[in-house]
């Protein structure tokens, strides 16, 4: 197949997914044209059957504000008309199935057609859809996709609720390569973290308020008085001036280390012995898959997807958003238990590879093409 992938090309995980897609799928013989304004992060180097086309964002004094949505379908017509693709595939919402839809009509007009798929990730469906103004405008783009696939059952039921859609909606779980994200017999950072033998506590994210990553902070505070530990953050983003002040009026410099963003993320991961995800909302937690498949056990809020992900009492412990005490309380027990961490440790691993590996995904993505393609 010719496939175009539209996705934000930053640090997050939708991008992730749709990046790690299009490689999987370029590794299969398929030939995959990824449709953004830069290249995505994941994406750095040269991959047989993957190309990349750039959106240029026209300037003109009159255009005060960017034109993106607009561009996008302009470089989506282009893409589709001459290297002759089978199908459109938009990654989040917001503006790519708006401007899918878009250049499908446009197609229309000169008696052609392209299928589009729309994949919804979170916040698309849980905050920025959900603002009056883009309800309409996502609600519209959901009901005009050829298909559509959530990450995750929460994530599908809120779609059908919040937008009072009537739609077939095939839910496909993020997935992870676990070859590349396994749990390493050296591993080269943990004496580098724990100078003094400390355990260490991991959280990475794009520090949005809806991550939470200040609790991960004031957990670690709890954590430390009964277990010499240290928190190592990873990533950037809004709040992260607001974490480094934190650490500061909590006087933790000390513990915790702030990296900024990462690639070698199986060598930190494998540096970690609990990963956190306390956050306000999340429809799948792909970066908690991520520690699993290295064996890391997760601590995180009972929020949207983490519940398919993370088996409370089995990978990992869930607890309600904000209750830092009882977060606090079992990365304590998990830390002060080796037998019960070693289980739970080799649950997270198995768990990883038996439902979220990209063997095991990636051809549910391919299934799903050809059932789109194939229906009249
Ligand atoms: O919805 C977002 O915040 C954007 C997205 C991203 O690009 O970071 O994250 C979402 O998509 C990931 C991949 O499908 C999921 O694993 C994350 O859980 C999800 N984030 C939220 O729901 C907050």
């Amino acid at each position: 197949m010719r496939i175009g992938i539209t996705c934000y090309p930053t640090y997050g995980g939708s991008g992730v997914v749709a990046t790690e897609l299009g490689l999987a799928l370029a590794s299969m013989g398929h030939q995959v044209h990824f449709i953004s304004y830069a290249m995505p992060q994941r994406l750095n180097r040269f991959v047989e059957n993957i190309f990349f086309h750039e959106v240029e964002i026209a300037s003109y004094p009159l255009f005060e504000h960017s034109l993106y949505g607009l561009s996008l379908t302009s470089k989506m017509l282009e893409v589709i008309e001459y290297e002759k693709l089978d199908l459109m595939h938009v990654h989040y919402a917001i503006p790519h199935a708006v401007s899918a839809y878009l250049a499908k009509q446009i197609r229309k007009k000169t008696n052609k057609d392209i299928k589009f798929i729309t994949t919804l990730h979170g916040t698309d469906i849980t905050l920025m859809g959900l603002e009056p103004s883009f309800m309409p405008l996502v609600k519209f783009s959901i009901e005009e996709s050829d298909g559509v696939t959530a990450v995750s059952r929460f994530l599908k039921e809120k779609t059908l609720t919040n937008f009072n859609v009537n739609r077939d909606i095939e839910v496909i779980y993020n997935f992870i390569d676990t070859e590349k994200f396994k749990p390493l017999d050296d591993k080269p950072y943990h004496e580098k973290f724990a100078t003094h033998g400390e355990k260490i506590l991991v959280h990475t994210s794009n520090f949005r308020a809806v991550k939470r990553v200040p609790d991960t902070i004031r957990i670690l505070q709890k954590v430390k008085k009964e277990v010499p530990a240290k928190l190592v953050l990873i990533g950037d983003g809004p709040d992260r001036s607001e974490c480094e002040r934190l650490t500061r009026e909590l006087d933790l410099q000390k513990d915790v280390i702030f990296l900024g963003k990462q690639d070698a993320l199986p060598e930190i991961l494998n540096a970690a012995d609990i990963f956190l995800m306390p956050s306000q909302s999340e429809s799948f937690g792909l970066s908690a898959l991520e520690a699993m498949a290295c064996g890391i056990p997760v601590v995180s809020s009972s929020v949207g997807g983490l519940p398919e992900l993370i088996i409370h009492n089995e990978t990992g412990y869930i607890a309600e958003i904000g209750d830092i005490d009882r977060m606090a309380k079992y990365v304590i027990d998990l830390l002060t238990n080796e037998k019960k961490y070693k289980i739970f440790s080799k649950n997270s691993r198995e768990r990883a590879v038996k439902y979220f590996d990209k063997n095991i995904i990636v051809p549910k993505y391919i299934e799903y093409y050809e059932r789109i393609l194939n229906t009249p």
